[in-house]
């Protein structure tokens, strides 16, 4: 089986320090935090950024200055900026880290009704335009799908050309007005996408371990982070990202899998070496 690559989403765009205190909104705390994932076996940093006072933004001198403070103390490590940013922001201000040029980016693949009157909005037009983008600047897409209609979407875009193979996936499960995080659902979705791709689960909140586990034996790979669960078990906050990496850690061991370092995350996902 491929070593086992873990994505670290240290901040995500809606939880806050109200939710766990070591949830990063300065640079400094960015960097702690993807500091600690990192040296715990994290090879990819998911990353979304905010302003000092916690608002979520895409500024990408905002990115640049986060990006360029990670690669000081990783530097190897994979950063994978969100232009899912937060719900209500246009296409053009959610693609602003592209414009960076990073090795991968996220796509989100679908519309998703967030709870109340939120809805994360991606238009099959926006889906074509943000691959476009990625196609042109030589990003690799993240896909994430929080439904099994998303992976159709995916599938249908990459015919008409809008998505590059081999496709790597995020199934992201459990998100309010998503796709649930049972196992059942994990085997619909991992049985829906070609025997050519890759894919990482993020299971959200109590869904996030379990998941894990599922992916870890399923020869697929890992996310967890504060953006998809800030607890290490039931009721006990995890004091980094860091944590939660150690713990996919441990359990990859307990099944036998490697952990991949950065050059053998890129290798398996297809990406060119970092000089
Ligand atoms: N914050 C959500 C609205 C992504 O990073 O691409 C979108 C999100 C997905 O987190
Ligand atoms: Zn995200």
């Amino acid at each position: 089986m491929e070593k086992l690559i873990i994505t670290a989403a240290i901040c995500g765009a809606e939880v806050l320090k109200e939710h766990n205190p070591a949830v990063p909104y300065t640079v400094e705390e960015c960097v702690r935090e993807a500091k600690s994932a990192y040296e715990a076996g994290a090879s990819i940093i998911h990353l979304h950024v905010r302003y000092d006072d916690g608002a979520p933004t895409q500024d990408k001198n905002r990115f640049k200055e986060i990006m360029d403070a990670i690669y000081k103390e990783c530097p190897d490590v994979i950063i994978q900026p969100s232009t899912g940013g937060a719900v209500g922001m246009s296409n053009d201000e959610r693609l602003q880290p592209t414009e960076l040029n990073p090795e991968m980016a996220t796509l989100d693949c679908g519309t998703l009704n967030f709870g109340g009157d939120e809805v994360f909005m991606n238009t099959e037009n926006t889906i074509k335009y943000f691959g476009e983008r990625m196609i042109e600047r030589g990003i690799k897409p993240e896909l994430e799908v929080f439904d099994k209609s998303m992976i159709d979407m995916a599938l249908r875009l990459h015919k008409k050309g809008f998505i590059k193979t081999p496709m790597h996936f995020d199934f992201v499960m459990g998100v309010n007005g998503g796709i649930s995080g049972e196992l059942r659902d994990f085997v619909f979705l991992r049985g829906s996408i070609p025997s050519d791709a890759t894919y990482t689960v993020a299971g959200v909140g109590r869904y996030e371990f379990p998941l894990a586990v599922a992916a870890i034996i399923d020869g697929g790979h890992v996310r967890v982070g504060f953006e998809d669960n800030v607890y290490l078990s039931k009721g006990v906050l995890a004091k980094s990202n860091g944590e939660l990496v150690q713990k996919v850690v441990r359990l990859a061991r307990e099944f036998g899998r490697e952990i991949a370092t950065p050059a053998e995350a890129r290798k398996i996902l297809g990406l060119k070496p970092k000089q």
